[in-house]
């Protein structure tokens, strides 16, 4: 037999391309894309349908050690999982370094909690929460060498944030040794300042997370990094912009000739500041995430900006704490407030099946712009390409064929762990009626078809993509 797998009647979508034709697959790659090929032990008949890259989910968090009571809802198994039912086959969560521990440590930490545990391929970025002469000098250019090419500062939260000298030395390992800086961008003081005279007014449900955290707070962390990597003269991304200030950063920066690249996220384009409540209730807090959802002239901005070549990945941010749980948005079982609510929401399995949706088949995006935003370019930037993000020969077999159909979101249906999602009834018109992995069938459409385990460590090579001039 030619061919372990033929999949017959494609309609294919690359970043660049929309064709129909046969995909030929053998030992777990792409082998042959052409018309009326012969010899698959294995056939199946897309009859036409939209057959994508498999998503390339470049931001989200899974088992990441947390400071007590909070801990994560999903672990490599259920993330993963949940990630291949919703088309997405390789995921770049973080390995997180502590204040006082080594990178190293993190890193030997994060991969033995992937181990045997993974249904889909996976790499990882690093935080570097504490930059000290080892781990600029030492730690990070091995571990860059390695294959972890991409890592994430943070300029809020106590247990993360860097200052603005510790912010220059970073990027500038990045900048000598080829690796992509991501940046947390919130200026933690407005933050704390903002939440302290909210907590002296009583104004602590859930609700007030948003005022403590308006768009000026990211509007001026996002000018600053820009600055920062200016200064260094550097490549940086930003990840999960909100609106309309953060955005007007990034482009006057493009405008200057500055080479800084923005992602953004789900709940910025289907949530908004009232989903964290419109009154005092705790139910808010499920969709407490920061930065918070803005309004609906701000999703429009957001719309605006993944189609016009501003954002350059849609990555969902899955931060996964379960609503009633004293780990989650709970904290010991009691109601708490806002400051003490872990932050963040589920989004892995959801991703895809969101943008298709609402942006492929609503008519606001070419099905291309969307395989660029969530497999392509996550690929290309964090140095997957072309291993991963597309259909050519030589690729992996990661494919998604797309049921367009009738789906209305609810948690029960999902895979992920989390006993919430905040797209709870929402109406869409496909979800993924097949998802391959390395040729193999991993979800059906119907149910799952992996196993734990089966997903490979993905070491990442040098970034390789330039943002779009719009
Ligand atoms: N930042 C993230 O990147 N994810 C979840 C919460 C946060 O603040
Ligand atoms: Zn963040
Ligand atoms: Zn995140």
């Amino acid at each position: 037999m030619a061919f372990d797998l033929l999949i017959r009647n494609a309609r294919v979508a690359t970043a660049s391309d929309t064709f129909d034709c046969d995909i030929g697959i053998r030992g777990g790659r792409i082998a042959q894309l052409g018309s009326g090929l012969e010899g698959g032990a294995r056939e199946i008949d897309a009859a036409g349908r939209v057959v994508t890259p498999g998503g390339v989910d470049a931001h989200c968090h899974l088992d990441q050690p947390m400071e007590g009571p909070a801990r994560m809802a999903d672990n490599f198994d259920s993330g993963t999982r949940s990630a291949a039912c919703g088309g997405t086959t390789t995921v770049i969560p973080f390995a997180a370094q502590a204040k006082g521990q080594s990178l190293r440590a993190a890193v030997q930490d994060y991969h033995g909690r992937a181990e045997g545990r993974a249904h889909v391929d996976y790499a990882f970025h690093l935080i570097v929460s504490d930059p000290t002469p080892q781990v600029l000098e030492e730690e990070l250019p091995a571990l860059i060498a390695e294959g972890y090419t991409s890592f994430k500062v943070y300029m809020t939260y106590d247990d993360l944030k860097l200052d603005d000298g510790q912010m220059l030395d970073v990027f500038d390992v990045a900048r000598r040794h080829g690796a992509l800086a991501m940046v947390h961008a919130e200026n933690a003081d407005c933050i704390e300042w903002l939440t302290k005279r909210l907590e002296a007014l009583g104004r602590t449900a859930p609700r007030f997370h948003a005022h403590s955290r308006p768009m000026l707070v990211e509007r001026e962390a996002t000018h600053r990094a820009i600055a920062l990597s200016q200064l260094v003269d550097v490549p940086i991304l930003i990840v999960h912009v909100s609106g309309k200030e953060a955005i007007e950063q990034i482009r006057w920066a493009r405008a200057q000739g500055l080479t800084i690249f923005a992602e953004t996220c789900p709940q910025y384009l289907f949530l908004t500041a009232e989903d964290l409540g419109i009154d005092d209730s705790y139910q808010g807090a499920r969709c407490i995430c920061s930065p918070p959802p803005r309004d609906k002239a701000n999703q429009e901005l957001i719309w605006n900006g993944l189609n016009d070549g501003l954002f350059t990945v849609f990555s969902s941010d899955h931060a996964p704490f379960n609503y009633d749980d004293p780990a989650g948005k709970k904290p010991g079982g009691a109601e708490v407030p806002f400051r003490h609510i872990p932050n963040g929401i589920a989004g892995l399995e959801t991703r895809l099946p969101l943008l298709y949706s609402e942006g492929v088949l609503a008519g606001r995006m070419t099905i291309n712009r969307f395989v660029e935003l969530t497999a392509t370019n996550p690929a290309k930037a964090y140095g997957l390409h072309p291993r991963k993000g597309t259909i050519a020969i030589g690729s992996d077999a990661d494919l998604v064929i797309w049921d367009e159909r009738e789906v209305t979101i609810r948690n029960s249906q999902l895979h992920h762990a989390v006993d919430y999602t905040p797209y709870e009834g929402m109406h869409l018109k496909a979800w993924p009626g097949l998802t391959l992995s390395r040729g193999e069938v991993v979800w059906d459409g119907k149910s799952l078809q992996s196993r734990a385990g089966r997903g490979r460590f993905l070491p990442c090579g040098t970034p390789s993509i330039a943002p779009r001039r719009s």
